[in-house]
């Protein structure tokens, strides 16, 4: 079985330990340290289930040495997927007092994209539940364990009982392995790469628990603050920034609600007095909708998290006036770099960054296509090394070559805009810019100018070949329930707001839904090369 490793160079490691960055804290530490200092406090609730820290930690360890009696080994890889679930935050916390590593996956994930990962884990075992949104989970991985010769244990979450689903995994604590080396791998995320197959991401004890730390500290977290987990658990942004993990930190509370619609969200918020949660742009969107329509009161409620894909700059500005809290842009990626507005910045930076990096060692370099530093203003791509951003991916050898330089800087495939104040704004993806008769249009600044109407919900632009231009403009418009702005109307609204005159689409198309991806995010990145694809498709005809 191939080792699974993540190093830095010995000499930035000692300086990491030396600031006090990588402390030596490590997963099974933490929450032992958390269900001594506070026993009796609520960690979790969620399906019916409502979980001390004391109880939590009985029933990971119960979990874990469960896992051990099964045959499974510390150093193990153990596929998890699970929807949100309390038994998903068992289940991580088990393998980690087992010594095994979790591989996350989301519960969008079915054959293909699940044996790859359990193949380029070599994972031993899958958790997993026997049905999520009415898909049979244990017959898939099932037929999994059949074809991989790796994967011996299957483990279903049984339905039906709040929080007792992994309880016939069970064994004694006192088999469980003592901790962990700090700077071992503790788990494999997957790459947030929305096509294609996921990479998988190495992520240490002292690495992520540094940046959960800071991200809890950026975010004001302290021990009555109570999360709300909409997003996926098993998604970095829903887990460390701060998510779950930094909740947990703080000693707070973590809910986790069953489903993201704002009717449902918003009542939990008050049953439950939220005061942080964690949304992608297009949910933000359907809350600001439904929060403008309804005026629901949610005095709890401070900070409003926005991040996953670019979250424009109107729809950013209508978050305090609908919601009445605060909103903290969030750009981050499951390799390490994790950018916020902190909650004291000015309205501005708020509304149209960003963020800056958690560290003052997240090295951010914005370079232009042929890496060389493009000035402090200008825009460029985004490239980065840190004290939580990984130097490779679990083998992978070609994808390392490209992703990361010889420096050891991840390229992160992002452009972005560096402020003199250390803000970034991200303005695409290195392929999501229009070069129209070499005039190179953001098709994130013409989505911006377009939801900015009032009839307009979200909006998508790509460049569609034109024999005249090299490239043009279309976008895809998607209306406000019951509005169907024409094309003409949309054009002369753009025009009204003072910008060149070729960035005005050369085409427009209203469509009844813009689709999702596996994490329940609009990728534009993903949504671009579709529509980019329809477009060029429906010219040809
Ligand atoms: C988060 O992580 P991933 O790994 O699913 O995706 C990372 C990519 C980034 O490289 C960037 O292209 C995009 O998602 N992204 C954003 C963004 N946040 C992420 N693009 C524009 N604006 C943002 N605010 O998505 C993730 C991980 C941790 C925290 C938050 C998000």
């Amino acid at each position: 079985m191939r080792p699974v490793e993540q190093t830095w160079p010995a000499d930035l490691a000692r300086d990491y330990m030396a600031k006090g960055y990588w402390r030596g804290e490590t997963f099974p530490a933490l929450l032992r340290a958390r269900a001594a200092a506070h026993p009796e406090r609520i960690a979790m609730k969620g399906g019916g289930a409502s979980w001390s820290y004391g109880a939590l930690l009985q029933r990971a360890e119960r979990f874990g040495a469960g896992l051990l009696a099964l045959g499974l080994r510390p150093g193990d890889r153990v596929l998890v997927q699970m929807g949100n679930v309390p038994e998903f935050v068992e289940a991580v916390f088990g393998l980690f007092l087992a010594g095994m590593l979790p591989v996350y996956a989301l519960p969008a994930h079915r054959k293909v994209e699940l044996s790859h990962l359990l193949r380029t884990s070599e994972a031993a075992g899958i958790i997993t539940e026997r049905k999520i949104g009415g898909f049979d989970h244990a017959a898939l991985a099932g037929e999994l364990a059949e074809e991989l010769p790796d994967l011996r244990h299957v483990v279903v979450s049984e339905p039906g009982r709040a929080g007792e689903g992994l309880a016939h995994v069970a064994g004694d604590a006192a088999a469980l392995p003592g901790d962990p080396d700090p700077q071992a791998v503790a788990f494999l995320q997957i790459s947030g790469g929305s096509t294609g197959l996921s990479k998988l991401i190495p992520r240490t004890h002292d690495d992520y628990i540094y940046s959960l730390r800071e991200s809890a500290r950026i975010c004001g977290l302290h021990g009555q603050s109570v999360y709300m987990a909409v997003l996926p658990v098993a998604h970095n942004f829903t887990m460390s920034s701060p998510g779950w993990l930094g909740v947990f930190y703080a000693g707070g509370r973590v809910v986790l609600c069953p489903d993201p619609r704002p009717e449902t969200s918003f009542a939990m918020v008050r049953d439950e007095g939220v005061t942080i949660t964690a949304l992608v742009p297009p949910l933000a969107l359907r809350w600001l909708e439904a929060a403008e329509a309804e005026a629901p009161e949610l005095p709890t409620l401070e900070v409003l998290q926005v991040g996953g894909a670019k979250f424009l700059p109107g729809a950013a500005r209508r978050v305090r006036p609908a919601l009445g809290c605060r909103l903290q842009q969030v750009f981050g990626m499951a390799e390490g770099l994790v950018n916020y507005t902190r909650l004291d910045d000015p309205e501005e930076v708020i509304v149209s960054t960003q963020g800056r990096p958690i560290s003052p060692d997240d090295e951010i370099r914005v370079v232009d296509d042929e890496d060389r530093e493009v000035a402090t203003g200008g825009s460029g791509h985004l490239l980065t090394r840190g004290p939580y951003t990984i130097r490779a991916y679990h083998a992978a050898p070609e994808a390392n070559a490209k992703s990361f330089t010889a420096e050891g800087f991840y390229r992160t495939g992002d452009i972005v805009r560096r402020r003199e104040s250390g803000h970034l704004e991200v303005l695409g993806r290195a392929s999501d810019h229009i070069n129209r008769a070499g005039e190179k249009i953001s098709a994130e600044e013409i989505e911006d100018h377009l939801i900015a109407h009032p009839d307009v919900l979200d909006a998508v632009v790509v460049s569609v070949p034109d024999p005249r231009h090299g490239e043009r403009t279309c976008a895809f418009v998607l209306p406000r329930e019951g509005a169907a702005p024409e094309a003409r109307v949309l054009r002369g609204f753009m025009r009204g707001r003072d910008i060149a005159a070729f960035k005005i689409p050369d085409e427009i198309r209203l469509v009844s839904d813009l689709g999702t991806t596996a994490v329940g995010k609009i990728s534009r990145r993903e949504l671009r090369a579709q529509l980019q694809a329809q477009a060029s498709e429906t010219e040809a005809t």
